[in-house]
């Protein structure tokens, strides 16, 4: 996608603070973060959003969060917690159009955010 922010990130046409790279996932740090951990994980591969997923897309979305669970433990986060989000449209608070998952942590979270 010529004009997708994290498609740029992916290919390093843009700057960001990455912390993980596979042939499927890149993650790296969020520019606003909302916690002490704040990390987008995003596939390599194009989605707007979950309601662009098909079949084919459940393994690559699996990997994501294995990906998350494996960095909230390098981030220190396993034993504390840590929380996972996937905004799906406007309405949610997507504002970047390519899938990605959240991964907040570091400081005490009560229940569900607004
Ligand atoms: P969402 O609202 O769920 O679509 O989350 C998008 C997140 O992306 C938001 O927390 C801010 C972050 N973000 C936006 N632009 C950039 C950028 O250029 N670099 C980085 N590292 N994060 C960005």
């Amino acid at each position: 996608m010529n004009d997708c922010i994290f498609c740029k990130i992916i290919a390093g046409e843009i700057p960001s603070s990455q912390v993980y790279r596979d042939e499927r996932v890149t993650a790296f740090r969020d520019i606003q973060p909302a916690a002490p951990t704040h990390l987008l994980i995003v596939p390599n591969k194009h989605l707007d959003s979950v309601n662009q997923m098909t079949a084919e897309d459940a393994p690559l979305l699996g990997h994501l969060f294995f990906v998350a669970k494996q960095l909230a433990a390098q981030e220190g986060l396993a034993e504390s917690g840590y929380r996972l989000i996937v905004n799906t449209g406007a309405g949610a608070g997507q504002t970047v159009f390519h899938l990605h998952l959240h991964l907040l942590g570091g400081k005490p979270m009560s229940h569900l955010v607004g």
